[in-house]
């Protein structure tokens, strides 16, 4: 019944995704602050909160989701972010590249490597629509890379090659994340570098970079999303700074629900 309350329509839930992500943190306290009695964040994960979103947009369904940008979705169909006038999920936010303590000493064109990676958020967009299409990530990573060879070529400018050093990278199968570690991955391995790609969680991600276990992550959501990661591992790990820009998370609706705000959902 489309005439009822938002909440009644989506049975007071938001299909979020794994539960350490920054953005289910963020969503929880959205929920607190602007007083959303009854609400609930469901979580799942990034796939099956695209599999939730496709299945209700094909039927015209009423559905609320924890989104980000830059994501397929968006392109695969109309949506739209939800207004968040309280700023909950924040303002700018960018994307890091963040490296074990000790890494530059170790590894130090892997780390040159890791140190110049930076990409926009259509590169990203790219390469997750290959993937959503059907390639597999390291495919889609070295369509991508053929494409942009004068961007890679900067990356790796003077770097010299090395016989097989091992190196890994941690990542959340979230999938802006199985874009860059991919491309980044591939990068590495043609200089050379026996590289193994670790899926986790997110907590174990930053914990992973801060013990030492993972050797760079490429995916930290900056200054908000991951700001208690941040916050509760800083000083044990080198932060390289911002690889891509002009990301975004929140609240995302079908642009056919008759919502714009999450005041509206009171
Ligand atoms: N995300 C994608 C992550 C960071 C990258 C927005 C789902 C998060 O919420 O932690």
């Amino acid at each position: 019944d489309s005439s009822a309350p938002v909440g009644q329509q989506v049975g007071y839930q938001i299909t979020g995704i794994d539960p350490g992500a920054g953005l289910m943190r963020a969503t929880e306290r959205v929920i607190e602050e602007y007083e959303l009695e009854g609400w609930r964040v469901q979580t799942g994960s990034g796939p099956a909160m695209t599999a939730a979103l496709t299945r209700a947009y094909n039927n015209n369904e009423p559905i609320i989701v924890t989104g980000w940008t830059p994501h397929w979705k968006f392109s695969k169909f109309d949506l739209k972010y939800l207004d968040d006038p309280k700023g909950i999920y924040g303002a700018e936010e960018y994307v890091h590249t963040i490296a074990r303590l000790g890494l530059q000493e170790d590894l130090p064109n892997a780390y040159t490597v890791l140190d110049r990676f930076a990409w926009t958020s259509d590169d990203m967009g790219a390469v997750m629509i290959m993937v959503e299409d059907g390639l597999d990530p390291v495919a889609a990573a070295n369509a991508w890379i053929d494409e942009n060879a004068e961007t890679v070529a900067s990356w790796i400018e003077g770097v010299d090659a090395v016989d097989g050093d091992k190196i890994s990278l941690a990542y959340v199968a979230w999938d802006s994340e199985i874009a860059s570690t991919n491309v980044v991955a591939e990068v590495l391995r043609s200089v050379g570098y026996d590289v193994t790609l670790r899926q986790v969680e997110p907590g174990p991600m930053w914990a992973g970079v801060a013990d030492g276990s993972a050797d760079a992550i490429v995916g930290a959501w900056l200054p908000t999303t991951h700001a208690d990661y941040y916050a509760e591992f800083e000083g044990r790990f080198e932060d390289l700074g911002v690889n891509m820009e002009g990301t975004r998370i929140g609240l995302v609706v079908p642009a056919y629900m008759d919502i714009d705000s999450i005041e509206d959902l009171k």
